[in-house]
């Protein structure tokens, strides 16, 4: 065996290379982001988009989303619950669990976590936390254990979108040994913060598809998170994560991240890279850019308070002079997309209303202000305000974009003022501009959570618009109750419709998400729904293996021949066409010879095939020879242990007629071909070493080429 493997090593430079790779290719996948956990990773304090993205892959929930969501109430799929129900009322929801699920620590989950989740996040209620941000107590009243596996939430008011609540990092179920209660109740001095040194004490989650190993953060700045996967995941049986190991690198800037996934340094670039690299990168065979819809949604606002805009007419010919197109394209490059309606694209119940309004239609804005005496002499004049403070993206080139869209009508004058950000909030709340610009960012994927925030009159005030319709109200709060998804997405017609006859708010574009990977990066889904889920993304790969090479005959008379039998097989996730060659050495000699080669072996994804050739021993020295295949690796290919297939049993040459391998011709040979006399393969007594021509069949032949060699030996 050791000289095989010295002959392995001397005839394949090249795999020793390729080792080095595959120990690389070991220690999993680098995420590189921009982004960073803005304070801890506790489902009670987190409301930031990277501490959700990771409490997502530590954490898991009731219900979680299927993959390409749109926040429709049939995109929930069971996750720690395997099945629920809701009451006729829609005040009682109940949810049964998975069974015999266990935290990274070993402990049963059971009902009682669920509700020492909630009770703690409503409990600590912590004023930058997302349970109060996002209004948990007003919607729960109490979560009660029905049983080990029963757990019942009692809502207090019917609240059709409290699934995707559910489904929220939010909502994550936490370890109580890991969340623990401080005093006589929770309050904010019980959030698990980052614990230098200690990972595990980091987070208080341990039921999710991976484990936190490590975490680097220096000086309040993320370095470097690590993520194992985790076995006791519920869903490990069924292959998740696909990817053991992922790497998390944090970067100071779009510029470094660009750099990083271009170099190779990193497997996957996610949030934030800039448009002109996501175009360069657009072009570079080696990587794919993935798109998905973003929550994200800019709109315009217009303060019906006081003229012009008191006027709804007046409002239509704003909705109505909008270019959508310019300012996605000049401004954003295209990573952003035009956006005609409050519940943007890639949400359930979405419909492209404002569309109707133009896009834009000079014609109908001319038509609807010369009503009011506007015109190309006498033009509807206004300001419209813009926040100089970064808070939205490039707000003075949209504001700017705005103003060229709508005086193109010829019958519009706007004048911009651009302010930072606090003076900005507080003239809003004051409603002493005219028009102002504003974005929106979803809690949870729902058309309810963007109706409700932007155009219902009290969800709504925030925006300070002075935007009140009763009838809208009604619709709103009653897609919102208890409402089936048909009843739901019927009302969400209706809502939107009569967005485009009040146009409280005019819609602009909505965010665009991206990732970039290598090439052979799978899994990668960027629904509205969630941040990139880890558990998905896998590395496909060319992977060619040998996974058995035999021998018909274990003793071959010197000059015979004997038939090899090899099992080459497509593990990777590619077809493949590859060269196999079979090898012979002499036990005790470093005489290694090449017997035979296959050239252009072609095989699917999945497949294997065996491939047959007959080895003809003349030339060859007695003694014992160990057969073994090599697949020569293909393009890419990083897994060449598997290339190498040694054969178990050494084939023995010698003198022809020594079938019993005793090393001399005698009556125990001719025993042995008498025994298996006239068998051919099927036969019980048939000897392949004792059919020394290879005819298929033990026969006076074999017996004859006993008599003529009787007595050598070797
Ligand atoms: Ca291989
Ligand atoms: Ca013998
Ligand atoms: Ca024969």
């Amino acid at each position: 065996m050791i000289l095989t493997l010295l002959a392995i090593l001397v005839l394949a430079a090249e795999p020793l290379n390729n080792k080095t790779v595959l120990a690389q290719a070991d220690l999993g996948l680098t995420v590189g982001t921009t982004d960073a956990v803005e304070s801890c990773l506790d489902p009670a304090h987190a409301y930031d988009y990277f501490g959700w993205n990771v409490i997502q892959s530590l954490g898991c929930g009731l219900v979680e989303y299927k993959v390409n969501a749109t926040g429709s109430p049939d995109d929930f799929v069971p996750s720690l619950a395997t099945s629920w129900s809701v009451s006729s009322d829609g005040l009682e929801w109940t949810f049964n669990l998975r069974q015999v699920v266990k935290y990274d620590d070993g402990t049963e989950f059971n009902a009682t976590h669920v509700k020492y989740t909630f009770d703690r996040g409503m409990d600590i209620a912590d004023p930058d936390g997302a349970f109060l941000g996002i209004g948990y107590c007003d919607i729960i009243q109490n979560v009660t254990v029905v049983d080990k596996d029963i757990v019942k939430f009692y809502l207090k008011i019917p609240f059709a979108a409290f699934l995707s609540l559910v489904a929220l990092p939010v909502s994550f179920i936490v370890d109580p040994k890991y969340a623990p209660m401080h005093g006589t109740s929770w309050n904010t001095t019980d959030v698990v913060v980052y614990n230098d040194g200690n990972a595990r004490a980091s987070h208080p989650m341990g039921l999710g598809p991976y484990l936190l190993k490590n975490w680097t953060r220096v000086a309040g700045r993320d370095y470097e998170m690590r993520l194992e996967a985790n076995p006791n995941y519920w869903n490990a049986s069924g292959g998740y994560p696909k990817t053991d190991n992922i790497i998390l690198k944090f970067y100071s800037n779009s510029t470094g991240l660009a750099l990083a996934i271009q170099a190779g340094e990193i497997d996957i670039a996610y949030r934030q890279l800039g448009a002109t690299d996501i175009g360069i990168m657009k072009t570079n065979p080696d990587l794919k850019v993935w798109e998905g819809d973003g929550p994200f949604i800019q709109y315009l606002c217009l303060q019906e308070k006081y003229a012009p805009f008191n006027e709804t007419e007046i409002r239509q010919a704003i909705g109505a002079a909008i270019n959508r197109t310019a300012i996605v394209q000049t401004i954003f490059s295209r990573q952003a997309q035009e956006l005609y309606s409050i519940i943007p694209t890639g949400v359930f119940g979405h419909s492209d209303v404002f569309q109707k309004l133009g896009d834009p239609n000079y014609t109908r804005t001319r038509e609807l202000l010369a009503k009011f005496g506007y015109n190309e002499t006498n033009k509807l004049t206004f300001t419209l305000w813009y926040e100089i403070s970064g808070h939205y993206p490039q707000s003075q080139q949209q504001a700017q974009g705005l103003k060229t869209s709508m005086e193109t009508s010829g019958v519009i004058t706007v004048s911009l003022q651009g302010i930072d950000w606090p003076a900005y909030r507080g003239m809003r709340q004051n409603e002493v501009m005219q028009a102002y610009i504003l974005g929106w960012y979803p809690d949870y994927v729902d058309p309810d959570d963007y109706v409700f925030p932007l155009i219902h009159s009290s969800g709504g005030s925030w925006i300070h618009d002075n935007y009140n319709n009763p009838t809208m109200d009604q619709l709103i709060e009653l897609a919102r109750g208890n409402a089936t998804s048909t009843e739901r997405s019927a009302l969400y017609d209706q809502i939107q419709n009569l967005t485009t006859t009040d146009c409280p708010i005019i819609p602009l574009f909505q965010g665009l998400t991206y990732a970039v990977s290598k090439r052979e990066i799978t899994g990668i889904y960027l629904d509205i729904t969630a941040p990139l889920r880890y558990w998905y993304i896998a590395s496909s790969h060319n992977d060619i293996a040998i996974t058995d090479i035999t021998s018909l005959k274990t003793v071959v008379g010197q000059g015979y021949n004997t038939s090899v039998d090899v099992t080459v097989a497509d593990v990777g996730d590619f077809n493949e066409t590859c060269n196999v060659t079979v090898y012979s050495a002499l036990t005790y000699t470093s005489n290694t010879t090449a017997i035979h080669t296959f050239t252009n072996v072609t095989l699917d994804s999945g497949t294997s095939t065996v491939l047959t050739f007959t080895w003809g021993t003349a030339g060859f020295a007695y003694g014992n020879y160990t057969l073994w295949a090599y697949a020569e690796p293909v393009p890419s290919e990083t897994n060449v242990a598997n290339n190498n297939y040694t054969c178990s049993v050494p084939v023995h040459i010698g003198v022809p007629g020594d079938i019993n391998n005793d090393g001399t011709v005698d009556m125990k040979d001719v025993m042995n071909a008498v025994y298996a006399f006239n068998s051919f393969p099927g036969k019980s007594r048939w000897s392949p070493n004792a059919d020394i021509d290879g005819n298929g069949r033990v026969d006076l032949r074999d017996i004859l080429t006993i008599v003529i060699n009787f007595n050598k030996h070797e």
